[in-house]
């Protein structure tokens, strides 16, 4: 023990004598190698699977909406899918919200969607904790804070790129949930401590679990919101 305990003061205390090495900043490209093979440690720890080469370094996740079990019958029941795919390992994490069961004369002005910080339905919506937050911030700085969203005609078709969320490494999103709420995100503006922690959004309507996928769904919805994108162009 004793010889351990020298060993360590050895190693942390430089021997008199000898200057310090000169600090010097690690350059973009280390750090980005840095960064790259800690990512791969992880990914190949947690998820050996989802990098594979079928997919050409896509990996694909998907969340299969459920209304909560505990709402009341005449609340929305949505149904649907939120797809994530994200290229690995530099990629920016993208989505598809395709989501249905909304009123068709809706006069909410729009719904939260969010990333809770866990994978638990087993009460629900209820369980699945609060706004995932791994960096220990307010509202809406949480990776998975998605704003608001306004269905038409009853459903939400909705295409959004360069997310802040991850679908790897230590902040993964995998296992988490998404939460579709009855109200508009206050987006950190509604002067009290709830709205600096979940934006005011009220009840749960639905859920879902994140979990790995193929890319055949969002093959699949892709076009719907593509369409929609250069249906807008055209009208710009
Ligand atoms: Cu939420
Ligand atoms: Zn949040």
């Amino acid at each position: 023990m004793l010889l351990l305990l020298s060993l360590l003061a050895g190693l942390a205390l430089p021997a008199p004598g000898i200057a310090a090495e000169e600090e010097t900043e690690p350059s973009r490209e280390t750090l980005q190698d840095i960064q790259k093979k800690v990512n791969d440690l992880w990914q190949n720890l947690l998820y050996p699977l989802t990098a594979g080469n079928e997919t050409g370094g896509m990996t694909y996740a998907a969340c299969e909406m459920q209304p909560s079990p505990k709402l009341d019958a005449e609340k929305p029941q949505v149904t649907g899918q939120v797809l994530f795919r994200q290229r690995y390992p530099q990629g920016r994490l993208e989505a598809i919200f395709h989501l249905e069961g909304f009123p068709l004369d809706d006069n909410q002005p729009g719904r939260a969607i969010h990333i809770h910080e866990l994978g638990d339905l087993s009460s629900g919506c209820d369980s699945t904790g609060g706004h995932y937050n791994p960096f220990r911030v307010n509202h809406p700085r949480h990776p998975g804070d998605f704003g608001n969203f306004s269905p038409k005609d009853g459903k939400i078709r909705k295409y959004k790129p360069n997310l802040f969320a991850t679908l790897f490494g230590p902040y993964s999103i995998l296992g988490r949930s998404v939460v579709i709420h009855e109200q508009e995100d206050d987006m950190g503006k509604g002067n009290n401590k709830a709205s600096l922690e979940n934006g005011n959004a009220g009840k749960r309507l639905a859920c879902c679990v994140i979990g790995v996928c193929s890319g055949s769904l969002w093959e699949e919805k892709q076009p719907e919101v593509a369409d929609k994108k250069r249906w807008l162009r055209t009208r710009l």
